[in-house]
């Protein structure tokens, strides 16, 4: 694969723009990543390929990139990374949809998983795009001396999707506490670890591949953890017109609209100190966080 164009901001290039153009890379290597649809047995690389195109915002692959652009780090380790995040999130999606979680008809602007292929296929594309980021992982370009960055980094991954304090945790606290009061704290912590923990990943990993120093993969966590609460916040706040008869614990719910608005704000420009580091080489992630925090998508 060649080495890619990296867009950079310019007063002529948007923010949505450099994410567009980043969701077209991400998309042609994921594409190249997954088993073609005519590869046996071909109703699960349907299911996988139909989950995983159009798709979303891309926001964790591109974290990921961005965070390595800012640090020099190799883009051809860097895009391998960012696909591996974008399966696992997409997994997590389907399995969300199913009917003995969410139980969502639409997803991504389509019928979710299961409507299209059944609830056995969707359970199963789930787990065979969570096989397959780990297979990418696993075959990130290494030399000898990198195998260490690749154990942390599946470290950190695990980590991050775990049912300690990763996303199982978070989506089975959610289900726990759903019709049922709860506190700030305990809020929190449900979405720091269902939607947090893979966004502080994405950063974490893609700071570990580049080489960074501690110092600043610490940093850089903080602002991954500050981004991620703060994007979930956000989406609690998009959602917020749902009506249900046993209600998720979510922020508007507990603080109202616009006091969530102004705690994602707060969060972003704070992550945003978390990265000023990095000086001018922290912009495009400076301008990535700033749409976690206003986006209307
Ligand atoms: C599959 C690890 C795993 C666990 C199963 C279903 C589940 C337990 C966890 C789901 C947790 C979950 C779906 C969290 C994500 C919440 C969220 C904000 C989803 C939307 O993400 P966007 O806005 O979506 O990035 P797009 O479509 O843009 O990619």
């Amino acid at each position: 694969m060649k080495r890619d164009p990296t867009p950079v901001l310019t007063d002529d290039l948007t923010i949505q723009q450099y994410m567009g153009q980043r969701k077209l890379t991400v998309n042609e290597h994921l594409d190249h990543c997954l088993p073609p649809l005519d590869t046996p047995p071909q109703v699960i690389h349907q299911a996988m390929r139909y989950s995983v195109f159009p798709g979303g915002k891309r926001i964790r692959p591109i974290l990921a990139l961005t965070t390595g652009e800012a640090l020099g780090g190799d883009f051809q380790k860097m895009i391998s990374l960012a696909a591996a995040l974008e399966m696992i999130h997409t997994y997590s999606l389907i399995h969300d949809d199913l009917p003995a979680m969410d139980n969502d008809d639409y997803r991504r602007g389509q019928p979710s998983t299961h409507k299209k292929f059944g609830e056995a296929i969707a359970l199963l594309a789930g787990n065979g795009l969570l096989v397959q980021a780990f297979q990418l992982i696993a075959e990130l370009p290494a030399q000898a001396a990198e195998m260490e960055t690749k154990v942390a980094i599946l470290d950190q991954i695990c980590r991050a999707i775990g049912t300690t304090q990763g996303m199982l945790a978070g989506q089975v606290m959610d289900l726990v506490k759903k019709g049922k009061p709860f506190s700030a704290e305990q809020l929190e912590q449900i979405h720091s670890a269902k939607t947090g923990a893979l966004i502080q990943a994405s950063v974490c990993c893609a700071a570990l591949l580049s080489g960074a120093s501690e110092e600043a993969c610490k940093k850089l966590g903080t602002f991954g953890q500050r981004i991620g609460l703060a994007f979930q916040i956000v989406d609690d706040i998009l959602d917020s017109s749902q009506d249900s008869s046993k209600p998720p614990a979510t922020y508007p719910a507990l603080y109202g609209l616009e006091a969530s608005s102004k705690m994602a704000i707060e969060l972003v420009e704070k992550a945003i100190q978390d990265i000023e580091f990095l000086g001018s080489r922290g912009e495009t992630l400076t301008e990535l966080a700033r749409f976690i925090s206003v986006r209307r998508i």
